[in-house]
């Protein structure tokens, strides 16, 4: 019997010395939050972008509403689009829908978080806990893994469109941040 108790918490001992070295996966409700990444910023970035995937395994529509990092002013969820070669980024009104049974990726070059005015660069390697807040499900805590800068949709299209990566994260892109009232 007292084996049995000792291997089981044993196995349990193990589980939770794995699980926060490899989980990138948060779980909120119905929510599930896959791989929050940013990527390395250079040393006067005063923006950088945030990117998961967000999986409704509920009946009801949520929508992400907002975010929060203590290395940023503030967090807005921003879509980006190419209009005419000028990359645009805006802020999407009222949120970003994650519609029942469904899936959102915010990723390079589509919507994405965005760390306004930070305080500190993000340095390849570093994990940076961020808060996610949901309409219906409420607020999570995630661990924000920071990648490489190089390689990705975004970094290509910079490139594309004339850009350098520095002039691009140093703030000087084109923004429209006026939201849409
Ligand atoms: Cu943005």
């Amino acid at each position: 019997m007292s084996f049995i108790k000792i291997a089981a918490f044993a196995v349990l001992a193990t589980l939770i010395q794995i699980l926060p070295t490899t989980a990138q996966n948060f779980t909120l409700g119905d929510l599930i939050i896959d791989h929050p990444y940013a990527r390395a910023t250079p040393p006067n970035a005063k923006v950088a972008g945030g990117y998961l995937t967000i999986t409704n395994n509920g009946t009801e529509t949520d929508r992400i509403i907002g975010a929060s990092a203590s290395f940023a002013d503030h967090v807005e969820i921003h879509k980006m689009e190419v209009i005419n070669d000028v990359m645009k980024m805006s802020p999407v009104p009222g949120g970003l829908e994650i519609p029942a049974g469904g899936t959102v990726e915010l990723k390079p070059g589509s919507f994405h978080l965005m760390f306004m005015s930070i305080s500190t660069p993000l340095n390849e390697g570093d994990v940076q806990q961020i808060t996610l807040e949901f309409e219906k499900a409420g607020k999570v805590d995630v661990d924000l893994e920071v990648v490489g800068f190089s390689g990705g949709a975004a970094h290509d299209m910079h490139k594309k469109n004339g850009m350098s990566d520095g002039k691009t994260m140093n703030g000087d892109m084109k923004m429209d941040h006026k939201a849409a009232e």
